[in-house]
């Protein structure tokens, strides 16, 4: 098989030093019928903003390892750019197939039909793109995130069903983002036009833990009254309780705080009564994204839209899930 890479690699010199952009091997006919060991797949992931993500890369390093298959990883560090320039490279070394976790949602589609023109399948997971071709890519492994944040938004319903208002501020994740522009919409959905649920102040914190602390603390200076905080994930929510704690209040209590993720450490937050409720998010995309990877690899068809399976935490509920909670 070895033989067979090294021509596509041949193949893609030739194609790059004629100047021509497309008439590449298609990566999927070069390994149909031949084992795992054959198969090499690039994967461009976002970065390592979160506990999410760090789950996530652990759990797709070890999936592909498992099943025998070469993973080129490339992290963007939270940078479109170099997305686009990872994406690149694997085309230039015409790789089977190429997997990728888009930072943003816009803004794709030129080094999608790069891919498409060398003949290399592209799968999405965890994040979409906006794209109006779906034919740039196979498939999209991931969350529903408007569903994420209705659940969110529910249970805020429930939790103030007797109140005459609720104050609410908004972490929103990285802007642009399909989780942070999901999340935001499957909350203000669930509200509905009740204006009971007063969104207050909504800013991103990049998904990250310091920039949650960084945007509640100037929340909480101009805003003396809050209710509630959404945060588009826990790491952003656990910066929020360290603002909240700073300023001498008792995160869970005087302000209650609904996160989308449900990772270790916001598990733990949960448990000891400083996040009031969790929206399941996971992490584990891994082996569902070798799955598919082989299928498309292998010319069979897979389903456009693959949604993974979620549930909700209360505090109890994280009680009892915590110990066995894998990441
Ligand atoms: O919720 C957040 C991470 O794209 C679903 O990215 C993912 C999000 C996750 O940084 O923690």
């Amino acid at each position: 098989m070895k033989k067979l890479i090294g021509f596509a690699v041949a193949g893609a010199l030739l194609v790059a030093l004629s100047g021509c952009a497309s008439g590449g091997t298609a990566g999927g006919d070069s390994v149909n019928g031949d084992e795992n060991d054959s198969l090499i797949v690039g994967f461009a992931q976002v970065g390592a903003e979160s506990g999410w993500r760090t789950a996530n890369t652990k759990d797709i390093q070890s999936a592909f390892k498992e099943a025998g298959i070469e993973l080129k990883f490339s992290d963007a560090q939270g940078k479109q750019e170099n997305q686009i320039k990872a994406i690149r490279s694997f085309i230039q070394q015409q790789v089977d197939v190429i997997a990728f976790s888009p930072v943003v949602e816009s803004g794709w589609d030129t080094v999608l039909n790069e891919a498409k023109d060398a003949g290399i399948p592209v799968v999405l997971t965890d994040r979409s793109v906006d794209s109006k071709d779906d034919s740039l890519y196979e498939s999209f492994l991931g969350s529903d995130f408007i569903a994420e944040g209705e659940k969110a938004g529910d249970w805020i319903k429930e939790e103030y069903a007797d109140a005459d208002s609720v104050k609410i501020v908004e972490l929103q994740g990285t802007t642009g983002a399909a989780p942070a522009n999901d999340r935001a919409k499957g909350l203000r959905d669930s509200f509905g036009d009740d204006p009971k649920f007063d969104i207050i102040a909504s800013q991103t914190g990049d998904f990250t833990r310091a920039g949650g602390k960084q945007v509640m603390e100037a929340f909480l200076k101009s805003n003396p009254e809050i209710d509630l905080v959404y945060a588009h994930n826990d790491d952003m929510g656990l910066g929020a309780v360290e603002a909240i704690e700073a300023a001498g209040l008792t995160p869970g209590t005087d302000i209650k705080i609904v996160t989308v993720d449900a990772v270790h450490d916001g598990m733990q937050a949960l448990a000891d009564g400083k996040f009031n409720f969790i929206v399941e998010c996971s992490p584990l995309l891994g082996g569902q994204l070798v799955e598919v990877v082989e299928k498309v690899a292998a010319g069979e068809s897979v389903e456009k839209r693959i949604v993974t399976e979620e549930t909700t935490f209360t505090q109890e509920e994280a009680k009892v899930a915590l110990p066995d909670r894998q990441y």
